[in-house]
């Protein structure tokens, strides 16, 4: 196997974009060695610039519910862009997408479209400051809500893999308004709620957290955080941009029946396009600009392509219901084999998982529940696991605090292939 060809463009990537890649994520700074270079993809299989073919467990970081270039997705962003590309007006896509999302998400009765995950988050957490008059938001150590300023604050994703979890550019001003607590410890939001709750617009959390590797909420950690904010007139905020679609048809939320004010969406609702949404209860969605006087805004906010995507995407899911029940047979299968590999090879690790994400994380620390477990993980055991399973046509996330997707289109076949090469690679591990 030889990457040549995306090792060349590597080299002249450095020169042109900064580390070579336009998300920190993709460089394989913690893993060691170069990015490979994608020149396309179909289904659960990727192939880079040399040829080299690999079964995707990226699914591009989790947007890819039914893999790559799904046929019905291809199909309606080409008959999209025969009618153009952008307007800058309304759309009946506009309306069709918002009714979907409205159907499928329980807790949301309006919903904005964006242009990503991460503007999603950022005007969330600007509606719920001005729905409440409050400016304070808790946001938990390692989970990860985009690249906003208020969210670059024990962060996780690319910021924990880079060791950059709090940045330089982010004010004190900015800082000062977000409150670090402690993910599945609710306690540590009890506190901050004593000290200064009369201040604090919105708790904002992953459900399930999925940007320090996937870690799971603790017995009724989401319940208290439900209770909690109602008692200080306070928002929840759930970052679904991860989970929404993902680990349900109707996300989290429906998975662990809590009920947030405010979801934010991402990725899969995309289907590969660049889209992101906020949604809510009607009372607090009206607050926005042009019915109420909180103001965001976007030039392709609504794009004809990425709704048609988005539509065919959440209709597919619609019209397939046992497709939460494919994915959840297909991931036990294949996790119950990598915990078998664990355990005849005698590699330490943990894995968890939720419906059709999961992490294996090198670590023996028994269970991971708290991102100070996640922390214990062996991050060279996993760069020596990540360079062996690319070698044996293995495509995994360059980091070990991150979530592999597995897809409608991984085959039986993938995932008895994946737990062989698996075998493979653990007994080299040790
Ligand atoms: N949530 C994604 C990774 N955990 C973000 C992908 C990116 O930053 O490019």
């Amino acid at each position: 196997m030889t990457t040549e060809k995306s090792n060349s463009e590597y080299l002249k990537a450095c020169g042109l974009i900064p580390g070579g890649v336009n998300s920190p994520v993709r460089a394989f700074k913690s893993v060691g060695g170069n990015p490979i270079f994608i020149s396309r993809a179909k289904g659960s299989k990727i192939t880079d610039i040399d040829g080299n073919n690999y079964i995707d467990y990226v699914s591009s970081w989790g947007p890819l519910l039914l893999g790559h270039a799904h046929e019905s997705i291809v199909e309606a962003i080409k008959k999209a862009s025969e009618k153009g590309t952008s307007y800058g007006a309304p759309t009946i896509a506009e309306n069709e997408m918002a009714e979907l999302i409205i159907q499928m998400v329980p807790s949301i009765e309006m919903v904005r479209m964006v242009s990503s995950g991460t503007e999603a988050t950022m005007s969330a957490i600007r509606l719920a400051r001005g729905f409440t008059g409050k400016n304070k938001i808790i946001k938990f150590a390692g989970c990860y809500h985009g690249h906003g300023d208020s969210f670059l604050i024990k962060a996780g994703s690319g910021a924990v893999t880079l060791g950059l979890p709090d940045s330089p550019g982010v004010t004190e001003g900015t800082a000062k308004d977000t409150l670090i607590a402690e993910y599945n410890n609710i306690f540590s939001v009890e506190k901050l709620f004593n000290e200064q709750g009369n201040n604090i617009a919105a708790v904002i959390v992953e459900p399930a957290a999925g940007n320090i590797g996937v870690v799971l909420p603790k017995n009724n950690f989401l319940e208290e955080l439900r209770k909690i904010t109602k008692k200080y007139n306070s928002l929840l905020i759930f970052d679904e941009v991860i989970t929404g679609f993902r680990i349900a048809k109707g996300g989290a939320q429906e998975y662990y029946k809590v009920i947030p004010d405010i979801t934010t969406l991402g990725k899969i609702i995309g289907g590969g396009l660049p889209v992101g949404a906020y949604g809510g209860k009607k009372e607090i969605m009206e607050k926005l600009a042009p019915v109420g006087p909180i103001y965001q805004a976007g030039t392709l906010s609504g794009n004809p392509l990425a709704m048609a995507a988005g539509i065919a995407m959440l209709k597919f899911i619609k019209e397939n219901p046992n497709i939460y029940n494919d994915l959840e047979i297909k991931t036990s299968k294949l996790v119950n084999g990598l915990k078998n590999n664990l355990e005849k090879t005698g590699v330490k690790g943990i894995i968890n998982r939720i419906g059709s994400m999961f992490t294996l994380f090198f670590n023996d620390s028994g269970k991971i529940e708290f991102f100070d477990d996640v922390m214990k993980s062996d991050k060279e055991k996993y760069a020596k696991y990540f360079k062996l399973s690319l070698e044996t046509g293995i495509y995994l996330a360059p980091s070990q605090f991150e979530a592999a997707f597995v897809s409608y289109a991984h085959s039986d076949e993938d995932i008895e292939k994946t737990i062989e090469a698996s075998y493979n690679t653990l007994s080299k591990l040790n």
